[in-house]
């Protein structure tokens, strides 16, 4: 994990605008929204996916990469005041406090576009149908039917009270469109999987998509500020319904493991049995952070 976390932060760090180039200071504020820090869980995932389909790592590099700059501007979004409104985020001041607003929103925007660019400048997959299927694929995940929507539907159940399944609906959006789409973006970079074994490395995305957010939600509820990095207790507080609220914490940590075992078990036709996949899963489950 130590080692590929390294490779994408280097992937990042030559991919992303230089700081002295001008504009510099939005450059200089892509930089600081995306370089040193977070848990490259989707990065990973693609790495992970791409080394079962005999991927050239450099084109996974690519691939992880434009999910990560997904990611980080949703994070960089999600924080201005107009949403979660949140002044902490990896242990750092947000974007528009240590910038502004008008930055902070050119940064998501300006993130957004170079994460397209990343994944269409250069060959990635040997069919170049492929590599248009992946556009495709990070584009909806992005999207009004992926976390974008997602995050429409979560900024609209504030202080309402959801069913599990309302709640499942909203995170196979929010968060988990983009996990998905990182294990089949990394998938997609190589040839060696059939389509049925594509099949199933998305059945795992999914359960350890939804894995994922069930662990935030306990780990919101049960952390400090300082161990998260990012204000804890902020669901509670603003009244959102969570996998805690919802299920209470003992139920949402048994469902995680569910949710694991499942993706698991999703693995099993895959080389290796799904290799560092199982790790990771355990990691997103077991994660402090
Ligand atoms: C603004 C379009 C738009 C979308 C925002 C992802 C998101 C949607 C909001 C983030 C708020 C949040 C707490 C989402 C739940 C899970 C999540 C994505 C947590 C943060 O991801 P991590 O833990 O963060 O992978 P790091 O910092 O490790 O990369």
């Amino acid at each position: 994990m130590l080692d590929r976390q390294s490779r994408i932060e280097q992937a990042l760090h030559a991919l992303l605008p230089a700081p002295e180039v001008a504009p510099a200071r939005l450059h200089a504020a892509m930089r600081y929204a995306v370089l040193g820090g977070g848990k490259r869980v989707r990065p990973l995932l693609a790495y992970g996916a791409g080394e079962l389909a005999g991927a050239d790592p450099q084109r996974v590099d690519r691939a992880a990469a434009a999910v990560e700059m997904i990611h980080a501007y949703s994070l960089v979004h999600d924080d201005m005041p107009a949403m979660d409104n949140d002044v902490l985020r990896r242990g750092k001041p947000t974007v528009h406090v240590e910038f502004d607003e008008a930055t902070a929103l050119l940064v998501g925007d300006s993130l957004q576009s170079l994460a397209f660019q990343v994944l269409a400048e250069i060959k990635l997959a040997d069919d170049p149908s492929r590599q248009v299927e992946m556009i495709g694929m990070l584009a909806r995940a992005g999207g009004s039917r992926g976390m974008a929507g997602g995050q429409a539907i979560d900024l609209a159940a504030t202080g309402l009270s959801l069913s599990v399944t309302e709640l499942e609906f909203m995170h196979i959006h929010k968060t988990g469109a983009l996990i998905r789409a990182s294990v089949a973006l990394g998938a997609r970079c190589g040839g060696a999987l059939s389509e049925a074994q594509l099949d199933s490395l998305d059945h795992f995305s999914k359960f350890i998509g939804l894995a994922f957010q069930v662990v935030d939600d306990v780990l919101d509820a049960d952390s400090s500020t300082a161990t998260l990095g990012k204000t804890a207790g902020k669901d509670a507080e603003n009244n959102k319904p969570t996998y805690v609220s919802v299920l209470g914490l003992e139920r949402a940590r048994k469902l995680a493991r569910e949710l694991r075992d499942d993706a698991l078990d999703a693995l099993a036709s895959l080389p290796r049995g799904g290799g560092h996949l199982r790790e990771l899963a355990d990691f997103v489950v077991l994660r402090k952070f």
